[in-house]
């Protein structure tokens, strides 16, 4: 039996801060047609897909803050999507802002989700690395407040048996952290779906802006070779209220190699035809954990957070 998931990357160009979630949800609508008619089993919209990326406002009205928050999932107009997406076979992963009520308080996450071909939820992730600062820093030509708006995630990296496969997921910023794919790594994660915004200029690092494109590879293509696994990475892309995001959705190999990517900044759909059995040829040789990994050298990875230079 072969393994194979046609697994469609779902680029999403600019969200406009007036633009509603019907609007958007059309958008996401119409490439999950495309994908159907591409052959997918599985279609990976970006992180927080359903709004703009509002992290870049400082904002003090919770209700203002809420309102780019989702309450259920499927709510009343994501619906759509889920009945869109049974209605093709399709399954597919989106991102979102969640707001929970859990241990009794309101908790908000920047989340996604993987959706079977049954349109059930089946995997939720949280994003653990949020990227940015918690206070207004309006020297800043936009901000990045992740840390003010979400919670760390609280559910660790899961992997979950669906499409045939063993499948993860992180978000945006955990993509750069090595950590991140060998905790899925560890659970024999053969896909990994991520969704991006990442802004083209970083203000606390502009000598970094050149390398965003580059940058966003070798994470993904280091993090897909390194744990033998598929990686789908999936931007939100373009000028976004007056903030350039890159784009350079790609659909990476287990070896490292890039078998699709996006060549535009707007809504486009890329699509490969994944086989999962090509993870065997990484996991049962140069990346044989069991065999090769030496965790009594690896303490202080959970032991030290910072770096700590000697005296
Ligand atoms: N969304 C997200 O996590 N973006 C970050 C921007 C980093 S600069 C603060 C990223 O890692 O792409």
């Amino acid at each position: 039996m072969t393994r194979i998931v046609t697994v469609g990357a779902a680029q999403l160009g600019p969200i406009q801060r007036s633009h509603s979630r019907a609007q958007v949800v059309a958008r996401l609508v119409e490439l999950l047609r495309q994908a159907h008619a591409m052959g997918c089993d599985l279609v990976v919209f970006p992180e927080l897909a359903l709004t703009t990326f509002f992290p870049r406002w400082f904002m003090e009205d919770q209700a203002a803050i809420d309102a780019f928050f989702e309450r259920e999932m499927p709510g009343p107009e994501t619906r759509p999507l889920f009945e869109e997406a049974g209605r093709l076979g399709l399954g597919f992963s989106i991102g979102y802002a969640e707001l929970a009520t859990e241990e009794g308080r309101t908790r908000r996450f920047n989340t996604s989700i993987i959706v079977d071909k049954g349109g059930r939820i089946v995997g939720k992730y949280r994003k653990i690395h949020l990227p940015g600062h918690a206070e207004n820093e309006p020297w800043r030509a936009f901000q990045h407040l992740e840390k003010r708006y979400f919670e760390v995630g609280n559910l660790g990296w899961p992997v979950w048996r669906a499409f045939g496969g063993v499948m993860g997921m992180c978000i945006c910023n955990d993509r750069r952290w090595p950590e991140t794919w060998r905790v899925m790594g560890l659970q024999g994660v053969e896909m990994v779906m991520l969704g991006y915004n990442t802004p083209e200029h970083n203000p606390p690092a502009p000598d970094q802006d050149p390398l965003s494109d580059f940058h966003n590879h070798l994470s993904m293509q280091a993090g897909a070779y390194q744990n033998g696994t598929w990686a789908v990475g999936v931007a939100k892309a373009g000028l976004e209220e007056g903030c350039m995001l890159i784009g350079g959705s790609a659909i990476i190999a287990p070896s490292g190699e890039i078998a699709a990517q996006a060549v535009s900044r707007d809504d486009e759909l890329i699509v490969a035809r994944c086989d999962l059995d090509r993870c065997l040829s990484y996991k049962s040789t140069i990346f044989n954990f069991a065999r090769h990994r030496q965790p009594h050298a690896y303490r202080m990875i959970v032991e030290r957070t910072g770096a700590e230079p000697p005296p």
